[in-house]
């Protein structure tokens, strides 16, 4: 194999992929093992390339499952014996389970044969799984064919990096499935009864600890069997994928909140006439023209505040101290084409840590009452609608939304 420096920041991820092309070549991992190999990375890259804190719940819960199995084994396929062989097998001794190899490209002895002995070079004692007599019900594919003493007796089998139909059919079997999959939304993830959604060469280490850690706590283990929800973990780990990409903009360093200056006023008109144009802000606002703003910038006790993206304005906040001791957000808007990314909240948290050290005891708005996308928005930040108003001269009505320092 090459040599991959040290030092190289993906050092890990480079070894792991020539280990796949080099076990490819000799036939343990499948034709088509790099590309599932490829599509974890994918997923492992939204992850951020470590565990993260709902997945190892789902950690603990395949734990308990497997100490509380009568039967449990660990199936092997190619690209699973050849990432972390001397981790699986430190599994299967810890449970303790066997090690059953299940393949379902090009499944010939000689193709399992070699993926058992490579595990007993690895140290294994023993691995079933090479010629099969047992068929899955239902499953007419080569992963259908399991070893009398293995699958076909487990009660609770973990299947590492698969295609879905198995999972389907071993639950329909009346087995657990603990699934290892990066893809939450794979078949296989979802038909499982928990998948731990980590890649496979993390998720076997924890698993091994977290079955060392549960093996003597017996109601945290019935606990953890009893609150197995796959779909809430499902949800969790989606949730968790979503709110890190939502974050990108903000880790990358690409919003920054700054003081507003003579620069920035053409923008500040500008949104706010579209605004006003969406009927977003009431047609009143139509007054904060160039002069408007100009006169209010630098003056004491009025903050404008301008959010940049990458160096150019997206969105202000224009607010002001009142006599008494509230803060008055007059304006918050966001540019079309910057809206969904949490441009709002941020200048909306920069406004807060203002009126906060300024001594203001609360902040208060007026959005119009059709604008539910703003008022959404409030309540998020925890504003509290606290009335309604009807201004002179317009027919809008606004609610007054509240929250207290
Ligand atoms: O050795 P065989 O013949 O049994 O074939 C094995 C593969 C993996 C080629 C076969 O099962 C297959 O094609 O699988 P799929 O349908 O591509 O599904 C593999 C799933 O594992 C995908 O959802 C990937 O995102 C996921 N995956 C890939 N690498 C990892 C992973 N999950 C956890 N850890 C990984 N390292």
């Amino acid at each position: 194999m090459s040599d991959i420096p040290e030092d190289h920041p993906r050092a890990l991820s480079l070894r792991l992929r020539e280990t796949i092309e080099h076990f490819r070549k000799q036939g343990l991992v499948a034709e088509t093992g790099p590309i599932a190999h490829g599509r974890g990375e994918a997923f492992d890259y939204i992850l951020g390339e470590t565990t993260p804190e709902p997945v190892k719940q789902d950690v603990y819960t395949a734990a308990a499952l497997l100490l509380e199995a009568r039967h449990p084994v660990i199936s092997v396929n190619g690209n699973t014996a050849v990432l972390a062989p001397e981790a699986l097998i430190e599994l299967s001794s810890t449970i303790p389970a066997d090690l059953e190899v299940n393949v379902f490209y090009g499944r010939t002895q000689d193709r399992e044969r070699k993926i058992a002995d490579y595990l007993i070079s690895k140290g294994a004692s023993k691995v079933l799984g090479v010629n099969p007599t047992v068929k899955v019900p239902r499953l007419e594919s080569s992963r259908g064919n399991v070893d009398k003493d293995g699958i076909a007796k487990a009660d609770v089998v973990i299947v590492p990096l698969e295609d879905g139909d198995r999972t389907e059919s071993l639950v329909a079997w009346g087995k657990k499935v603990v699934s290892v999959d990066l893809n939450p939304l794979s078949r296989t993830a979802l038909k499982a009864t928990i998948n731990i959604c980590d890649n496979l060469v993390r998720a076997v280490p924890l698993l091994t600890s977290a079955v060392i850690e549960l093996r003597q706590d017996l109601d945290r283990r019935r606990q953890l069997v009893d609150r197995c929800d796959n779909n809430l973990s499902t949800c969790r780990v989606l949730q968790f994928m979503s709110s890190r990409l939502a974050r990108f903009p903000f880790d990358q360093g690409l919003v920054q909140v700054k003081n507003a200056d003579e620069s920035h006023i053409d923008f500040i008109a500008t949104t706010t006439q579209s605004c006003v144009e969406e009927e977003s802000f009431s047609p009143r606002q139509e007054k904060v023209v160039h002069e408007y703003v100009r006169n209010r910038l630098n003056k004491r006790g009025i903050f404008i505040l301008v959010a940049m993206f990458n160096g150019k304005p997206c969105g202000y906040g224009d607010g002001e101290i009142r006599d008494d001791g509230t803060f008055y957000l007059a304006r918050l808007a966001v540019a079309k084409s910057f809206r969904g990314m949490g441009i709002g909240g941020t200048i909306l948290s920069k406004i807060e840590d203002i009126a906060r050290s300024h001594g203001c005891h609360k902040i208060v708005l007026e959005t119009l009452v059709s604008c539910r996308q703003a008022q959404a928005l409030y309540s998020m930040y925890n504003f509290n609608p606290e009335g309604l108003l009807m201004k002179d001269g317009c027919k809008c009505d606004f609610i007054v939304m509240g929250k207290q320092l």
